[in-house]
């Protein structure tokens, strides 16, 4: 007799509460964390993991992936545990080590620390705010580098947001201004658990959070949180729609499954504690032992997953290489877009028309990896080479650069050669000009 098959559904419950178990048992290991969150959430992920989510594995810098970010970051382990299943460098080791000094799980998601997170996440609200800069970034990428039907920067955002985020002002800032921008690319899932930290949210919050989002120009769907169906009806929805961002109102339960501790900020911020562990495996049907287990079915299911994700990934490599050959200059700017560096020569082209006959001393006084800036004290127009660099080190257009360039009195470099910092203070060069050098700093300008 051959062993029967699983539905679909099943496998995904299946999935599903391998991820919640995953969750509870590192948090109970660790005697620290957030249970609750993934519990309520793990359906949504899921559904937005398997089925939209685009990404590899495999090569987590991958410019064709949508991105993901937590918002509610202290539910870390509903990450981790999707990165593990989808088969990230985060072996059951990492899972296991949650929250130890050194492991690459960290209490809250760090980019930089563990492969796939975009961003690091933990203060409430802030997920939100990056998840709109990044399809923004995305956007503006569409309008300089699209063509022949393909935009090698196009991608969706994808974020999972609590009471906690919409509680704060920044979301709703960052918001605001997607919805007026009209960031098609951007869907955020709320974790609608009536829960936070202190208790019920009605003793701090009453805000209609949907009609708020509705007002800023958003789409609002929304969908009980473990209806697979109706939360991939929802996302179908979302992703429809691309004049307009789209917020998932997900009507969650904070600790599904734990007979005592559902629905109350016991399933928050502490363990489930041994006998709530027992109880909440034995109410989903989960087997109570071993801890960390990941059924070979999931196993298998994921790797079904991960290999139809390779396959999106060869689609996507086939147009951009056809992209490219298209027009090569264009994808050289790309590439140095992606890369953090001025294109094509200008970077020293910039340089010797800051410096001018001073540019030998200036790379004396300079450093490869520094950044010198230099302070127009006397607010004369920046020479003509560095106006018609203006466009990639702003980001502006030439018209806006031409006409903004007065305002920017400091102004950034990079020397191509030297070995150390001489000084942060002012430097004077022969010809007058004030030099600083200061360590590289992110910020492209500063406006004086
Ligand atoms: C800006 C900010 N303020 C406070 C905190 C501390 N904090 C962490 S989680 C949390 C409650 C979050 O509630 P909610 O988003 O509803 O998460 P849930 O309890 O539903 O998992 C708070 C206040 C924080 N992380 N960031
Ligand atoms: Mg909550």
């Amino acid at each position: 007799m051959t062993a029967p098959t699983r539905t679909d559904e099943a496998l995904a419950t299946l999935a599903v509460n391998t991820i919640r178990f995953l969750a509870v048992d590192a948090v109970e290991k660790a005697r620290s964390g957030h249970p609750g969150m993934p519990m309520g959430m793990a359906v949504p992920a899921y559904v937005l993991w398997s089925r939209f989510l685009r990404y590899d594995a495999g090569d987590p810098a991958w410019p064709g992936r949508d991105r993901f970010l937590l918002s509610a970051g202290h539910g870390s382990m509903l990450q981790y545990a999707l990165l593990h299943l989808a088969g990230y460098d985060l072996p059951m080791a990492e899972i296991q080590n949650f929250r130890q000094l050194g492991s690459r799980t960290p209490g809250h998601p760090e980019h930089g620390v563990t492969p796939g997170v975009e961003t690091t996440t933990g203060p409430l609200g802030q997920g939100i705010a990056n998840a709109v800069g990044m399809a923004l970034a995305s956007k503006m990428g569409d309008a300089r580098f699209a063509g022949e039907g393909f935009s090698p920067s196009a991608c969706r955002v994808y974020a999972i947001a609590g009471d906690g985020c919409m509680m704060e002002g920044i979301s709703h800032e960052a918001a605001s201004l997607a919805g007026h921008l009209q960031l098609g690319n951007l869907i955020v899932l709320y974790d609608d658990n009536h829960i936070t930290i202190d208790g019920p949210t009605s003793i701090a919050f009453s805000d209609d959070t949907a009609k708020r989002f509705e007002a800023y120009g958003w789409q609002v769907l929304r969908t009980e949180a473990n209806d697979f169906e109706a939360v991939g009806d929802a996302l179908e929805k979302a992703v429809a729609e691309t004049a307009r961002p789209s917020l998932v109102v997900c009507h969650s339960h904070i600790g599904f499954g734990a007979p005592h501790k559902q629905d109350t900020a016991h399933a928050h911020g502490e363990p489930l504690g041994s006998e709530e562990t027992l109880a909440a495996k034995r109410a989903l049907g989960w087997p109570e032992s071993p801890a960390f287990l990941v059924p070979d079915e999931v196993r298998a299911h994921f790797s079904a997953i991960r290999a139809e994700k390779t396959r999106l990934r060869g689609q996507w490599d086939t147009a951009f290489a056809k992209w490219r050959a298209a027009d090569p200059a264009r994808a050289e700017r790309w590439a140095s877009f992606l890369e953090r560096r001025v294109p094509g020569g200008r970077h020293d082209r910039v340089f010797e028309a800051v410096f001018g006959s001073d540019a030998a001393a200036a790379r004396f006084f300079g450093v490869s990896k520094m950044t010198v800036w230099r302070w127009r004290h006397d607010r004369s127009p920046l020479p003509e080479p560095v106006i018609r660099a203006l466009p990639d080190l702003l980001q502006k257009k030439v018209a806006e650069a031409h006409e903004a360039q007065q305002d920017f009195r400091f102004f950034l470099a990079e020397p191509p050669s030297g070995q150390s910092v001489l000084s942060s203070q002012p430097i004077q060069l022969d010809n007058g000009t004030i030099v600083f050098v200061r360590r590289r700093r992110p910020n492209v300008c500063r406006r004086a």
